[in-house]
């Protein structure tokens, strides 16, 4: 019966992880809240905080302001930082340069303690004289970052390098993701149950701490999640005793 019991929570559990999981893992774009360069044309009209938000220049092309544009035309090692609201695992970068592109040599994602991952290295070149969406897909980086870094030389593309607007595609971290033990790495079936547990509470804590789930789903997992927290307790009380007996033999 107990056995019966414990095959029912820990499938339970299972379920409720997958539901929880499924939801944070879908992924999503964002645009930048906040941008700043070492160097920017003023600090309004073809400023770094022309590339917060949404594409707005794009898909015109030539030397328009609502894009960023360094001081000079010709600089070398200009570097641009955009930041987003939320940390992500990301998947694709999209930078949207309309004016004179293809000055970018390198692309650095920054996860939120300050650590850098270069994603992209490449030379300038002369691209065609239009608007372009450079797209970055990134497998390699697997910590969620909020940031994205750009350096351009732009004493190789001759004229204005502007860039209009920098997304981020991705997903939040999921607990499929964390890198913490797993649960079949215990003996104990109760222990492994207790992992689920704990596992199932942080996810539900997650989801509703980021409203990234529907209210009522997670109060009804709550509650399941108490039940099977009482179930786990009863088992505790009648597996634990017996086997400390068992060990006094
Ligand atoms: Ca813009």
């Amino acid at each position: 019966m107990l056995k019966r019991q414990a095959v029912i929570a820990l499938l339970l559990v299972f379920v409720g992880l997958l539901c929880v999981n499924n939801v944070q893992a879908q992924s999503f774009r964002q645009w930048a809240i906040e941008a700043t360069a070492t160097s920017e044309y003023t600090s309004t009209r073809f400023s770094a905080a022309q590339m917060v938000g949404a594409p707005d220049t794009y898909p015109d092309y030539g030397d328009i302001e609502t894009a960023w544009a360094p001081a000079y035309w010709d600089l070398d090692g200009v570097r641009a930082e955009l930041r987003y609201a939320e940390a992500v695992i990301v998947e694709e970068i999209e930078i949207y340069e309309t004016c004179n592109p293809s000055a970018i040599t390198k692309v650095e994602l920054v996860d939120e303690a300050g650590s850098s991952y270069e994603v992209w290295r490449g030379d300038a070149w002369v691209a065609p004289k239009e608007s372009r969406i450079f797209r970055i897909r990134n497998t390699k980086v697997k910590t969620p970052v909020n940031r994205v870094r750009l350096y351009l030389d732009c004493s190789k593309v001759e004229g204005w390098n502007e860039i209009d607007a920098v997304g981020i595609t991705g997903t939040r971290l999921s607990q499929g993701a964390r890198p913490t033990q797993t649960a079949s790495s215990y003996d104990n079936p109760l222990t492994e149950l207790d992992v689920l547990l704990t596992r199932l509470e942080g996810a539900i804590k997650r989801a509703t701490e980021r409203n990234s789930a529907n209210p009522a789903f997670l109060k009804d997992l709550e509650n399941t999640l108490r039940e099977l927290q009482s179930i786990s307790n009863k088992l505790y009380g009648e597996l634990g005793a017996s086997t400390s007996q068992w060990g006094d033999y």
